[in-house]
């Protein structure tokens, strides 16, 4: 059986105090789960996020980091510090980080490789813009996104990696992705790493984000391949998002 997945990714949103809110709402109101619940805070709250979640079952972890290891990368965050705040996960290759910040699969692969060997856990996104999608691409791209990385790093490290299936048409804009089609992408994706590595594709956990409500959860995970969400706006409320938690037990 695979993991069930939660990770909540809060982008750049948040004060002090209304983080504060958050994890306590979360802290208060998670249920004992076979769901495994991860928040993917913005880089100045992490010690706060620390702090606040010691000694609770929710891990946390940062949105980027830097493929370097440290030296002259001004404004850059490395795995270390994000070790050092007791961080355990990090999003890589985000549609918003490869759209608005131009981030190619050579270095998503570089920050994949990396995020491993520091011993954190990587959520590699890969997803199709709508344009792609009205054109017949969404194989070939959702393909060519997950193979970059699986070519550098190696099947075997998704031993130790999350892969997360975000449809860009989907992300923040309301619509979801029906339960059908996310499925579809999903087993493709699964389909492809079955080809390199039975056992590693079999335990892979597949996330599915873009638009994730309480509303629309449970339809999503109950599908053979989607084991869990990454979620974005609905992460920012304690109450929703702790409904999603409670939708992939
Ligand atoms: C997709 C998702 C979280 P939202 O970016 O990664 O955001 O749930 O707001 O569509």
């Amino acid at each position: 059986m695979r993991t069930a997945v939660v990770a909540g990714n809060w982008k750049m949103n948040g004060t002090k105090a209304t983080v504060a809110s958050l994890l306590r709402g979360l802290k208060a109101g998670l249920a004992p789960g076979r769901t495994q619940v991860i928040v993917c805070a913005p880089f100045p709250y992490l010690s706060q996020v620390s702090d606040e979640l010691s000694g609770s079952p929710i891990q946390w972890g940062a949105q980027n980091v830097s493929q370097h290891t440290a030296g002259a990368y001004t404004g850059e965050v490395s795995l270390e510090m994000l070790k050092d705040f007791g961080c355990t996960h990090v999003i890589l290759g985000h549609s918003e980080r490869r759209a608005l910040f131009s981030e190619q699969d050579d270095v998503i692969a570089d920050k994949f490789c990396a995020a491993l060997a520091a011993g954190l856990t990587p959520i590699l996104c890969v997803g199709e813009t709508l344009e792609q999608r009205e054109s017949g691409e969404t194989n070939t791209v959702v393909l060519q996104q997950l193979m970059a990385v699986v070519d550098k790093a190696g099947i075997a490290s998704f031993a130790g990696a999350i892969l997360a299936y975000e449809p860009v048409w989907a992300i923040g804009t309301g619509l979801t992705a029906t339960p059908g089609q996310a499925q579809e992408v999903h087993e493709i994706l699964r389909m492809c790493l079955r080809d390199l590595d039975e056992a590693v594709a079999s335990k892979l956990s597949i996330l599915y984000g873009g638009s994730v409500k309480a509303s629309n959860a449970a339809e999503l995970f109950s599908c053979a391949d989607i084991d869990g969400g990454l979620i974005g706006g609905a992460s920012l409320d304690a109450e929703e998002f702790l409904a999603i938690c409670q939708a992939a037990e």
